[in-house]
């Protein structure tokens, strides 16, 4: 039997990986928490139902590209299995008309080591969405004696977990980055809620991002179940709809972080990085104006990156800004085209989940 689960950071030499798959997407009707991120001028708002087929298959088809650029490499690709999203849903607690999606995969899953964790995200839509990977982790579970396959606490998603009337449609932009910088986000604090991609693993340390989709909570929470790992909570006033590290801050290798220049950590948090010599630098301008349409996420996708060892990273083929920054920063940069997926929640770090990287659990900030 051989070990298949091992990842301790977003940087040491991929050798086994999940990416995710868009079959019968979903663009989830409104709830408390979704209709926080979906920003007002946004051609998605009031709309929702199974994404057009053609869009879905074309997000295959990138999929499928960087899996191929995987594979030729040597990295082994698992998939998940999709359910018919278009479902409604129940608990004793809620009822939601839909579910969403399998893609990302970086919002549910979170390798520490040897354990994958499927998260407590704050969205009703995508409280079934672990079953996808449920396959996958129970082949794991079978080959690798070591693979520790958890279940964070469940939320209840209830009235209570949420602000109601938080977000009224006159709120202006400014307003939004007040309440951001105060740290006043949609979520209540009544039970932990995280997504996956908010956490950003680096050996002894996580730093996750409070935001829209995970709340203070989870920070205690996460404190209590990794007692040996120290747990920093992060956040960046300058972005009106925080949403997962992934595309804010992100790190290239031991010593290096890529930071949007619009979403910057505040001076005391960056204090750690500085104590121990890591270079933080402004990412490069993002290639487009607007985001693809029916898209989530915002231009930075430019900067959600996949990094396959410390001196090679998979970048978005059109975001040639940032493939000429990484190259500076002294990185092999593999093109990959993936734009066309991004309407499906994020670019080539949100479509993926770790399973094994070499290297060991290390102390980055002694
Ligand atoms: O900039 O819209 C996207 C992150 C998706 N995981 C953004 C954040």
């Amino acid at each position: 039997m051989a070990k298949i689960v091992n990842s301790w950071n977003d940087w040491d030499p991929l050798k086994r990986v999940i990416v995710g798959r868009c079959d019968n997407s979903v663009i989830p009707p409104e709830e408390p928490a979704t209709s926080e991120k979906v920003p007002v001028d946004s051609e998605m708002r009031g709309m929702w139902g199974l994404r057009p087929l053609a869009t879905v298959e074309r997000g295959n088809e990138c999929l499928e590209n960087l899996v191929k650029i995987l594979e030729d490499r040597g990295v082994v690709v698992d998939r998940p299995t999709p359910l018919q999203w278009n479902q409604a849903i129940g608990t004793p607690d809620f009822r939601n008309d839909s579910m969403m999606t399998c893609m990302p995969p970086r919002d549910i899953l979170l390798t520490i080591g040897s354990e994958i964790m499927a998260s407590a995200n704050s969205f009703r839509c995508r409280y079934f969405e672990y079953l996808a990977y449920w396959p996958l982790m129970k082949q794991y579970f079978d080959e690798d004696p070591e693979f520790k396959w958890t279940q964070a606490p469940r939320p209840r998603l209830t009235d209570a977990s949420y602000k109601h009337n938080y977000y009224d449609e006159k709120i202006s932009l400014e307003e939004r980055l007040v309440r951001t910088a105060n740290k006043d986000f949609v979520t209540t604090e009544v039970e932990p809620m995280w997504d996956a991609a908010d956490v950003m693993r680096m050996g002894k340390d996580l730093f996750i991002q409070h935001g829209l989709t995970t709340n203070r909570t989870a920070m205690d929470w996460f404190q209590r179940y990794y007692p040996e790992y120290r747990v920093h909570a992060v956040n960046f006033p300058g972005d009106p709809y925080p949403i997962h590290i992934d595309a804010t801050f992100v790190p290239l290798r031991p010593g290096l972080i890529i930071n949007n220049p619009h979403r910057k950590l505040p001076e005391e948090q960056r204090a750690i990085f500085e104590a121990n010599d890591w270079q933080i630098v402004e990412a490069a301008q993002p290639a487009h104006d607007e985001p693809p349409a029916l898209c989530y996420s915002s231009v930075w996708l430019s900067m959600n990156c996949l990094v396959l060892d410390p001196k090679t990273v998979i970048v978005e083929a059109s975001e040639v800004y940032q493939q000429e920054q990484m190259d500076k920063l002294g990185m092999n940069v593999i093109p990959c085209d993936l734009r066309d997926a991004y309407p499906f929640g994020g670019g080539l770090h949100c479509s993926t989940a770790d399973v094994y990287r070499e290297g060991e659990c290390l102390d980055y900030f002694p």
